[in-house]
């Protein structure tokens, strides 16, 4: 007789970890995807490339950001918003490929949110140093809609803070593959990611992108 462990395909190589209410971390979800998501990033950044946007408090961010879908997550010196055109080219962003979609719908359903349909999603390139301070994502409708993200490349470290900026932050390390869903009461929690430390990923090298999938409108 066989030990069959790892009777479903997919248990074989995902690890699901609650954070907390809300938040679950997917242990390499998008491990098998990896091939097919960096051959359309590349499209998708040929068409529109990453670029440092300036907060409206004047600041230079160090992550490097793209969108693609139908809303892309922009910041100028007036206001942070979504927007259906890249205001570097003038054109609509991107498509969002349909696995995109699907992968992360899959994600959110094994979450516990059932039909998740992102209309956005936000590419954030991290070079070594790179870092996003603590904040809340509220410029969304539907606070009900969780949100998906994938983390490629080398590692970081989330940091997972409470409803008020001053709470203390949990530090949850990220890597290649791993897929988060926040959504329930984890929604509106304050997050950001540590100043990423040097390492070398074989595929992405010196770096990190983290894709962040939104239902927006
Ligand atoms: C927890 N990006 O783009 S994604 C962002 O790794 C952003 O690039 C981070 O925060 C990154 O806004 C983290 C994970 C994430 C996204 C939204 C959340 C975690 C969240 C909303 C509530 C709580
Ligand atoms: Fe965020």
């Amino acid at each position: 007789m066989t030990l069959s462990l790892f009777d479903d395909e997919e248990s074989r190589r995902t690890w699901q970890e609650p954070l907390c209410e809300g938040a679950v971390v997917l242990r390499g979800f998008a491990l098998d995807d990896e091939t097919r998501i960096l051959a359309a990033l590349k499209k998708i950044l040929a068409q529109s490339p990453l670029r440092h946007m300036v907060t409206p408090g004047g600041f230079r961010m160090s992550v490097a950001m793209s969108n693609c879908g139908t809303y892309g997550w922009v910041t100028d010196r007036s206001a942070y918003r979504y927007d259906r055109i890249d205001p570097e080219n003038g054109n609509a962003w991107p498509a969002m490929p349909g696995f995109f979609a699907e992968l992360a719908q899959k994600a959110a359903a094994q979450a516990g949110f059932k039909d998740f349909m992102p209309d956005a999603c936000l590419i954030n390139r991290y070079e070594v140093g790179a870092r996003m301070s603590l904040h809340q994502d509220k410029n969304e409708r539907d606070f009900t809609q969780p949100i998906v993200s994938v983390s490629l490349g080398i590692p970081a470290v989330f940091l997972f803070g409470g409803m008020q900026r001053a709470d203390k932050a949990m530090r949850v390390p990220l890597a290649h593959g791993d897929v988060v869903v926040w959504g329930g009461p984890a929604r509106l929690r304050y997050h950001g990611v540590s100043a990423l430390k040097p390492a070398s990923h074989s595929l992405l090298g010196e770096c990190r992108i983290n894709l962040t999938f939104r239902k927006v409108s």
